[in-house]
Parts: C-alpha cells; sequence; structure tokens
C-alpha cells in the first residue's frame, strides 16, 4: 500500500476523560505519525459544516450538541493505508458493540455508547481529504508532498 493521511479527532468524552495519551500511545503502538494535532473548541455553525453528511439524521442535534460541547483534539495520521487502518483501530460506531466484538479498539476503550463514542475516523480516502483540509488548510494528503512539520 502507499502512504496516506487520515483525520482523527477524540471527541469531548475523551478529553475530559484524561483518554489523550492512552490513545497517543495506542495510535505510535500502532505504526501511524501524528503529522500535524491541535486543540480546538467548535462552534455549532463550524460542527454542522464539519458533520454536513448527516444533516438530516435524527441524531444530528445531538451530535452537534455533543462535539459541541468541550474541546476537541484533532490530528493528522500518517501511515500505510492510514484511512483503513484507522477506521480498524477505532472499532465500530457503537461503543457497545465495540466492547463486544472489538474489545481492543479505541471506542471499546472509552466509548459509552453510538453518540458519546470519544474519537472520530475518517471514513474513505476522500472523507479524509476534505477533512483535513477542514481544519489543516496546508496540510496536502498526497503521499508525494512530505512538506509539512513532523511533530
Ligand atoms: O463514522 P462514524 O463516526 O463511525 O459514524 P457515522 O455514522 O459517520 O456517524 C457520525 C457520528 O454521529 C458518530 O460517530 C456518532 C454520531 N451518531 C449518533 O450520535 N447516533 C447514531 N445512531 C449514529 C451516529
Ligand atoms: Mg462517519
Amino acid at each position: 500500500g502507499s502512504t496516506q493521511k487520515t483525520l482523527a479527532m477524540i471527541k469531548p468524552d475523551g478529553m475530559s476523560g484524561n483518554y489523550t495519551n492512552r490513545i497517543k500511545n495506542v495510535i505510535l503502538e500502532s505504526g501511524f505519525r501524528i503529522v500535524k494535532e491541535t486543540i480546538v473548541q467548535l462552534d455549532e455553525d463550524t460542527a454542522a459544516s464539519f458533520y454536513a453528511e448527516h444533516s438530516t439524521k435524527s441524531f444530528f442535534s445531538n451530535l452537534i450538541k455533543y462535539i459541541t460541547s468541550g474541546p476537541v483534539l484533532v490530528m493528522v495520521l500518517e501511515k500505510e493505508n492510514a484511512v483503513a487502518d484507522w477506521r480498524d483501530l477505532i472499532g465500530p460506531t457503537d461503543a457497545h458493540k465495540a466492547k463486544v466484538t472489538r474489545p481492543h479498539s479505541i471506542r471499546a476503550m472509552c466509548g459509552l455508547d453510538s453518540e458519546k463514542n470519544c474519537i472520530h475516523g475518517s471514513d474513505s480516502t476522500q472523507s479524509a481529504q476534505r477533512e483535513i483540509s477542514f481544519f489543516f488548510k496546508e496540510v496536502s494528503t498526497g503521499a508525494a508532498v512530505t512538506e509539512h512539520d513532523e511533530l
């Protein structure tokens, strides 16, 4: 496979539960490099824009309320096959299910349910590109470009 970048976001419950260091350890132990990171407090408009694909879903208003309830830690992760491997590492959307079917996943570690699931991962290379530029205008997702700041 080729080197890819993907977007990770530790959600407010992950931040308040002090899971940040444990999650970062899992990220690094799993072979990802953290090439960018920033802590942001999303406002409602920014959150709605980030989650625009879900705007018609019944859970949308709760999702926006939750994701704006405290700061989030946004990271660009890089490795071979990063997009699929990161989705695999975070586990299924519903943290209850994650605890049963993927006990070593990040959502099993720190998620509560299908809403408060503590971590985000881009679901495709297209989403990764959109979501990385959403937070980090200057970072390319292409494998050929390596002119970003390694942390
Ligand atoms: O990509 P992923 O985060 O695993 O799930 P999505 O189906 O894209 O939903 C995005 C986000 O919305 C999810 O992480 C929590 C929230 N959500 C919810 O609150 N209730 C649901 N039934 C489904 C999703
Ligand atoms: Mg999704």
